[in-house]
């Protein structure tokens, strides 16, 4: 998508499709069958710019057909560069980072009110949490008891210009987050059966907003996009294009030989 577009954010999408897939295909239920409906689980991606992690999933969830992929960030396309509802199951415009969160917390907290079991998941950046929006949604979250809320941080410790803790630091993060009330875990956000695991145990404790701290590498499958802060929003040359599928095609070579 990115390549024939010529543009797109390759490296933050590469490090959280991971989390994408399982919540999809192992949490969520949310199916084209269901989504207009309010009784239903609901994902919100704070990191709009992932886009591509987000419209690849969703085809595969049967949403549209992967035909449309091909139109990407082309005239007159409504997959756009970042979220829009004009496209099937996306369920909220984000892009301007900061409001993801808010969003969910609303939800959840409308969810809660109408007493309806469902669960509401966001994803967030790591740079994102430099938006002042994030704490005031934490709290609100907390306030009210929103377990049926879970906040995925996609700690790749890369935003846009460079380390997350040089450009505004973050840490100690755990802390951070367990002082504005959430019940926290960790894990391996490329580690499939991980992430499986913690997300199936949500809420981690009745009565608290779930935060995990999902720990990946941007870039995460291809050797010279992973961890180089400029490959946020780089589009492969024809040479590094060959070379990352080689590496990808590879990899899945490899799982699948593992799987038989
Ligand atoms: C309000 C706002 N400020 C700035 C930007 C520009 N921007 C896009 S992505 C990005 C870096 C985000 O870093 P992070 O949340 O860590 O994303 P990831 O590493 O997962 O790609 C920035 C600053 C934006 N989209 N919205
Ligand atoms: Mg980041």
């Amino acid at each position: 998508m990115i390549k024939r577009a010529n543009t797109g954010h390759t490296a933050g999408s590469l490090s959280s499709v991971d989390i994408l897939n399982v919540l999809y295909n192992r949490i969520m239920g949310v199916t084209p069958a269901n989504f207009d409906a309010v009784a239903r689980d609901h994902y919100i991606q704070s990191k709009g710019h992932s886009v591509e992690a987000l419209y690849t999933v969703l085809a595969d969830a049967g949403f549209y057909s992967a035909a449309e992929l091909d139109t990407f960030s082309s005239g007159g396309s409504h997959w756009v560069g970042h979220p829009t509802r004009k496209v099937p199951g996306v369920e909220h415009n984000t892009g301007a980072l900061g409001h993801g969160l808010s969003v969910a917390v609303g939800l959840a907290l409308g969810m809660k009110k109408d007493g309806l079991p469902h669960r509401v998941f966001t994803l967030l950046g790591d740079g994102e949490l430099a938006e002042g929006s994030n704490w005031e949604a934490s709290m609100t979250a907390a306030h009210y008891k929103l377990d049926n809320l879970t906040v995925i941080v996609d700690r790749n410790d890369l935003q846009i210009t460079g380390l997350t803790e040089e450009v505004m630091a973050l840490e100690p993060l755990v802390d951070k987050f367990r002082a504005f009330g959430y019940a926290v875990r960790e894990v391996n956000g490329n580690d499939i059966p991980e992430l499986v695991e913690a997300l199936e145990g949500v809420p981690f404790v009745p009565g608290k907003p779930s935060l995990l701290l999902a720990h990946t590498v941007k870039g995460r499958g291809v050797s010279f996009i992973e961890n180089v802060a400029s490959w946020h929003h780089h589009v492969p040359s024809d040479e590094e294009f060959r070379l990352a599928l080689s590496e990808l095609d590879q990899a899945e070579a490899a799982l699948n030989g593992a799987h038989r």
